[in-house]
């Protein structure tokens, strides 16, 4: 069976030749106009990115590859007994854009397992850090020394051809998704105090030692929420701020542990990948002011309140998505599955039937309808996993997976050094003034 990187190797000239042409017969044609709204305004709708892992649909969500989350739940390869995409069909997807066979998903499994070892430096980095860092912060710092071995960072002090990007590339990608788990492991023992890393066992799939890592394992629902978790946290098209600055990084041939280690710093903040925790936190906070059961009325005056607070909702608003996130939907059909019962589960319900109303009256927030945070710290609390400040290093783990396919095409395709023109706020009014 064709190995990840031989397809590659088969596909990349393919692709070459594919950009050259779109480039040669379209290259001169204008992609409509830029408001100046648009560059005050966050960039928003501006088209400024190619990635072609995965595209964005304001009312559809995500399909990675053109398919849709319930088309990867279909069509991926699954664990012996489990009904859950394993997400190394995702990176196979991501990369290639076809569907991998079994062996080719185990393949990927073995080979993750055999990359999983991090460097002693790397485990006294992590062991020297205050538990009071947050988790986020220990990730960045364990990812960024990874790059002490990058064989990119080596092959351009060594003077690669720019031809050969790609290849020590897809090594280093492929050593960081393998060496997460145990650096996502070694952060939560040590923070939580949860007993000694266990090794990672060669002959499991990727989500099952993560979770074995983390002290999971024992519970097959919880290693198949894992295994949805990841695929659909993967990757958000590329405007999204951690894969955009991964990319961006990565423009500059920062190898893909720098790259990586700046897009997690993005994903930290609580307007993005941090939110999952946020959400938790806003959920906890309410019910101890609530109580267990709260009446409707009771929840809408919280809201209410948050709102009144200058704060927002969090796990609500998307910058480009205008309805319920399918990720959101994934993630309650599986609730319903395994935990139609669990309080908090049925809180979150709750809250869905409320808070789009109150953000409408508002007026503000272009779309009043929850994304994927709003739902992911719920299902890892029913399983035990109640340590939210945890919650954003499992979201890196995944976005790993579409950053780091990004970052191989990027190098494959020649990406140039990303460099945008800023303007100052004088030459705008002059410019437009007499216009
Ligand atoms: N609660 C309260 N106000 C909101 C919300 C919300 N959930 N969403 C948007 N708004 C406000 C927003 O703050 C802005 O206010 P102002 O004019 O005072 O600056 C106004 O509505 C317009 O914002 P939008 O254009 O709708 O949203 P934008 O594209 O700027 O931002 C988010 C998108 C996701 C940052 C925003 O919706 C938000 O802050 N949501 C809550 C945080 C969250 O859930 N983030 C996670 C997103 C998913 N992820 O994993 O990254
Ligand atoms: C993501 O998954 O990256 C978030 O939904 C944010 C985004 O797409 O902008």
């Amino acid at each position: 069976q064709t190995t990840l990187k031989e397809r590659l190797a088969e596909l990349i000239p393919i692709q070459q030749e594919n950009v050259k042409r779109i480039r040669a017969e379209h290259g001169k044609k204008s992609f409509g106009p830029v408001l100046v709204d648009q560059v005050y305004g966050g960039m928003r709708g501006l088209p400024a990115l190619i990635w072609d892992g995965s595209v964005l649909d304001a009312d559809e969500g995500i399909r990675f590859r053109g398919k849709s989350i319930p088309e990867c739940q279909d069509l991926l390869p699954k664990a012996a007994g489990g009904s859950e995409p394993l997400p190394e069909g995702l990176f196979w997807l991501l990369v290639t854009g076809e569907i991998p066979t079994q062996e080719q998903v185990s393949q990927l499994s073995q080979d993750w397992a055999a990359r999983a070892a991090i460097p002693e430096f790397v485990e006294e980095i992590l062991d020297r850090c205050p538990p009071s860092l947050h988790p986020m912060s220990q990730f960045s710092l364990a990812v960024t020394a990874l790059n002490h071995n990058s064989a990119f960072a080596k092959a351009y002090q060594d003077g690669i051809s720019k031809k050969d990007y790609w290849g020590p590339t897809f090594e280093d990608s492929m050593d960081l998704i393998a060496k997460l788990p145990n650096i996502a492991g070694r952060i939560y023992r040590n923070v939580f105090g949860q007993g000694k890393l266990p090794a990672i066992d060669s002959t499991k799939d990727y989500s099952h030692n993560l979770a074995s890592l983390l002290g999971f394992a024992e519970d097959p629902a919880f290693v198949e929420l894992l295994r949805l978790y990841i695929t659909i946290h993967s990757d958000h098209e590329g405007g999204n701020v951690s894969a955009h600055t991964g990319k961006l990084v990565g423009s500059a041939l920062s190898d893909p542990f720098l790259a990586y280690a700046a897009a997690l710093n993005g994903l930290a903040g609580p307007l993005h990948g941090l939110a999952n925790q946020e959400v938790l936190i806003w959920l906890r906070k309410m019910q101890s002011k609530l109580g267990e059961n709260p009446s409707d009325d009771a929840v809408k005056e919280y809201i209410w309140s948050t709102l009144k607070g200058g704060q927002v909702v969090p796990g609500y608003g998307h910058a480009v998505l205008r309805k319920t996130d399918p990720r959101y939907t994934a993630q309650r059909t599986f609730a319903l599955k395994h935990l139609p019962e669990d309080p908090l589960f049925k809180l979150v319900g709750q809250i869905y039937n409320l808070v789009p109303d109150i953000l409408l009256e508002a007026g503000k927030a272009k779309n009043p309808w929850p994304n994927v945070d709003a739902h992911s710290g719920v299902l890892l609390t029913h399983y035990g996993l109640t340590q939210m400040q945890f919650y954003t290093v499992l979201f890196g783990v995944s976005r790993a997976f579409g950053v780091a396919a990004q970052l191989i095409w990027d190098r494959a395709l020649g990406a140039p050094l990303e460099r945008p023109k800023s303007y100052s706020s004088a030459a705008i009014d002059q410019i437009f003034r007499d216009k």
